[in-house]
């Protein structure tokens, strides 16, 4: 791919419904009209839909399903969330991309790829993250709150997934507490968050966040073939990940902003509202301990109520929840 992809491609997203020509490319890139043509032949191999018309241009028809960074750019920058996005094709995993790249800084930004050969999920478990499939992505951001606000993180920006999915689901979208989203009975997106801290306080929390999106029932196999779902199953329209990307952000930004101004108590109810967890017997798994029993409550700090079988009420902060 040309380095200019990308420039050529912001070029045509920002004049969207209008040709624009070869030649006012060319002179933006400082690049030749011959180099223009060539990654406007690229671009439409790849699955850019670009009607070119002699003398009149390029417009671009579509916005592409492939990861620009020209194209994600300007959907970042519509918002306040980061300083900055990297995108790319593949990486072992975004969460270890993602906590390289916050040393020595102190910026906010998105790492954002197409494929993860190393996905990995909480202990270790490896997240299933194919090419073209899914949205697979870190994002960091620097929080100024006392360490023990960050248990309920998690808690406000799974409702900002939830609400995200929802847009573009046909059916109900819920929560599975601590980590997980649902659509009916199947995962759909599972994200998990971490923290980088000092004595002085919280550098950077970083929240890994893979989301099923073109897969089909036989993309999934093995364990995962009555276990995980994808949104393109469950919608009507097109899916296009830069909408998609785009409606994300927005709900992040809207919980994160929440979650700095407010306690979890705030959104309790609609936690409460949003989890599949209820009126149902479990199996929890806690610390490699594993017991059966019903969620009674979520409380103000966002710990889950547990009756057991013995009916001792548990407390538990994190736990593998199995239905
Ligand atoms: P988790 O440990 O709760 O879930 C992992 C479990 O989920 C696996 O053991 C498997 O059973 C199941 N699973 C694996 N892949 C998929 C999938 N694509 N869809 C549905 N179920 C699956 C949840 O961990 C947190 C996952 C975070 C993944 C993101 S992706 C971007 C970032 N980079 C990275 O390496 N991890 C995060």
């Amino acid at each position: 791919m040309s380095k200019y992809s990308k420039d050529v491609i912001q070029i045509l997203y920002q004049h969207h419904l209008d040709y624009v020509s070869g030649q006012y490319i060319a002179e933006q890139l400082k690049i030749s009209r011959t180099s223009v043509k060539k990654i406007m032949d690229q671009l439409k191999t790849e699955g850019c839909e670009i009607e070119s018309v002699n003398h009149k241009g390029h417009r671009l028809i579509n916005l592409p399903d492939k990861w620009y960074s020209g194209l994600v750019l300007p959907i970042i920058e519509a918002q306040q969330l980061f300083d900055h996005v990297a995108v790319y094709d593949s990486l072992l995993s975004t969460q270890l991309e993602a906590k390289q790249q916050l040393v020595g800084n102190k910026d906010t930004f998105l790492i954002l790829s197409d494929e993860q050969t190393q996905g990995t999920g909480r202990f270790n478990r490896p997240w299933n993250s194919a090419k073209h499939k899914g949205l697979w992505m870190s994002v960091v951001l620097r929080p100024n709150v006392p360490f023990s606000m960050i248990t309920t993180f998690n808690l406000f920006i799974a409702l900002g997934i939830r609400d995200a999915i929802q847009q573009f689901s046909n059916e109900k979208v819920s929560v599975k507490w601590p980590n997980d989203i649902y659509i009916k009975d199947k995962k759909v997106c599972g994200f998990l968050t971490e923290m980088v801290a000092n004595s002085d306080g919280i550098e950077a929390v970083i929240c890994g966040i893979g989301i099923n999106m073109h897969h089909d029932h036989n993309d999934f196999t093995g364990e995962l073939a009555d276990k995980a779902t994808s949104i393109g199953m469950h919608t009507n329209e097109q899916l296009n990940r830069y909408y998609f990307l785009q409606s994300l952000i927005k709900n992040i930004e809207y919980r994160y902003n929440q979650f700095i101004n407010n306690s979890f108590d705030t959104i309790r109810d609609e936690y409460i509202a949003a989890s599949n967890i209820w009126h149902k017997r479990l199996r929890f798994t806690e610390n490699k301990e594993q017991f059966y029993g019903e969620v009674i409550d979520i409380d103000n700090n966002g710990f889950l109520l547990v009756t057991d079988e013995n009916n001792q009420t548990r407390k538990l902060m994190s736990a593998d929840i199995d239905f």
